[in-house]
């Protein structure tokens, strides 16, 4: 199977890491990427280096003094080409994300299908890049804003999401104008070079040869070269808070823009007055999707006392229900963790749970059957813990829920908020006072705050991101592409005399 999608992507077991548009550049430093559904190596991408990353710089604007002057609807049209792309490549796509990630197939088809949502708004977008006109107080004095672009734009997208997350960014940052460098994650790369050569196919039928969309490939290092780098307008990062932090720091030094999309601790209120079928519904898919590996997995469950036992009594059957095992048979609903490192944090999360209080009502721990034909599958959990167990603070990127609970609506939503991170939250009500208060400005502090919804799943119409530790960025729907443009004020007099703001007069 593998072959065939080198095939139909255009890859090979050793790939170049550096592509300025259509043309790739190789080095002698390689990366492996290693599938974690059973550890055999899929191929090697080769590191960019410091040199060609100069070359990228280089390159990218001179792009970008080209790649201005598109209108913005031909732009568009662009996008609208590597959205028919996608299409036709979605079974493919989805399952390459799948071997080299480890999420369930259909999870990976999900992911192409927000890259195809995220290139339908981002064409309708491209005519509709509307400014303000503003009523001077100026007579014979028109005043508007207008958007330009703002220049280059870093990705730095991360592994749980290996393509989606880059095409909110750069279907909605291409169609501004800019011109975008990636830097995937050095656990994903192959989807990401399948998803540059689909791209590049688009550039070479419309015989455009600007370079409009970059890679380098790598670790920390490359990153840091990008985060670093004058020339790079804007960066926006979606990763850990400690990788968040570094970002920030390095591009606010050299008054840089940043998009920032960092670590969730996402909670789920279950009222007595929730459709307990629905909640039940909603807490599985955010708790156990993609393994727990989403920033908006649902970690916290957030109970009524009246209905904790009904409830967990339901949700351990439906947790005895999950099929874990190969995720590219679409029976299965969780694949395993993307690796050991992170098969470690899952079961040292587990250990503080236990030292902290928490008594496991769903147990965790490692699966080894002939299903499993890598170390890196595991049981989801669940355990109860005092509302103040410190261990809830943290994100464990693992299918680890915490049960908390409540009694009243003010305590719960207290739980909710009192973690640093602001990414997802939700209520399962059918009480509107109930659904009102989590609204209101005295609710939920997130990015994100459904009602009858579970934390994960977002649609990509909104803006993504969240509050606090989260980092405060916003991508993909609604008004995120201004953060993509530099907004100009603009005041033209057409008439003779020149009539100073403010009133101010000079007698010359
Ligand atoms: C992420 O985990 O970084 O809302 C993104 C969701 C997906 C995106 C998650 N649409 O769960």
């Amino acid at each position: 199977m593998i072959s065939q999608l080198f095939k139909t992507f255009g890859l090979s077991t050793s790939n170049p890491g550096t592509y300025i548009g259509t043309k790739s550049l190789e080095n002698t430093e390689y990366i492996s990427s290693i599938s974690p559904i059973d550890q055999t190596e899929i191929g090697r991408v080769s590191k960019t280096s410091n040199y060609q990353f100069q070359e990228v710089i280089k390159e990218s604007k001179k792009a970008f003094l080209e790649w201005r002057k598109f209108p913005a609807p031909k732009r568009g049209d662009i996008i609208r080409q590597y959205a028919m792309e996608l299409r036709r490549h979605k079974s493919d796509l989805g399952k390459l994300i799948s071997v080299e990630m480890g999420k369930p197939i259909q999870e990976g088809m999900g992911e192409v299908q927000e890259m195809i949502d995220i290139c339908d708004f981002a064409v309708g977008l491209s005519r509709q890049l509307y400014g303000k006109t503003i009523k001077s107080e100026r007579e014979n004095h028109q005043m508007y804003e207008q958007w330009h672009p703002l220049g280059i734009v870093g990705i730095i997208s991360a592994f749980n999401f290996p393509v989606a997350v880059w095409s909110w960014n750069v279907a909605i940052a291409l169609i501004c104008g800019n011109i975008c460098i990636w830097k995937p994650s050095e656990k994903t790369l192959f989807s990401a070079l399948a998803c540059q050569n689909l791209l590049c196919k688009v550039l070479s039928n419309n015989n455009i040869e600007i370079p409009i969309s970059n890679i380098i490939s790598g670790d920390k290092n490359q990153g840091k070269w990008l985060a670093e780098e004058t020339e790079v307008s804007l960066i926006s990062a979606t990763g850990s808070v400690r990788m968040g932090r570094e970002v920030a720091a390095t591009v606010g030094k050299r008054l840089g823009k940043s998009i920032l999309e960092l670590g969730g601790n996402n909670a789920m209120i279950v009222s007595p007055n929730a459709d307990i079928n629905l909640a039940l519904h909603a807490a599985l898919f955010g708790a156990i999707g993609t393994a727990g590996q989403r920033c908006t997995s649902t970690r916290r469950l957030i109970i009524h006392s009246e209905i904790f036992d009904v409830f967990t009594e339901k949700l351990k059957n439906a947790y005895a229900q999950v099929k874990i095992g190969d995720p590219l048979d679409p029976n299965n609903h969780m694949g395993p963790l993307i690796d050991q490192n992170a098969v470690n944090q899952y079961l040292k999360c587990i250990e503080t749970v236990q030292e902290q209080g928490g008594e496991f009502i769903i147990e965790g721990g490692l699966i080894r059957n002939r299903n499993t034909k890598s170390p890196f599958y595991v049981k989801p959990c669940a355990a109860l813990l005092p509302p103040n167990a410190e261990i809830m603070k943290i994100e464990t990127f693992a299918p680890v829920l915490y049960l908390i609970k409540y009694t009243h609506l003010e305590e719960a939503i207290s739980y909710q908020n009192n973690v640093r991170q602001g990414l997802s939250s939700s209520i399962i009500t059918n009480n509107l006072q109930e659904a009102q208060k989590f609204l209101s400005p005295e609710g939920s502090d997130c990015g994100i705050a459904n009602v009858n919804i579970g934390t994960s799943g977002a649609e990509i119409g909104g803006a993504f991101g969240g509050e606090k530790d989260t980092g405060g960025g916003r991508e993909s729907g609604s008004d995120a592409w201004k953060a993509y443009m530099r907004r100009q004020t603009t005041t033209i007099n057409y008439g003779d005399k020149i009539p100073l703001a403010q009133g101010i007069k000079f007698n010359l």
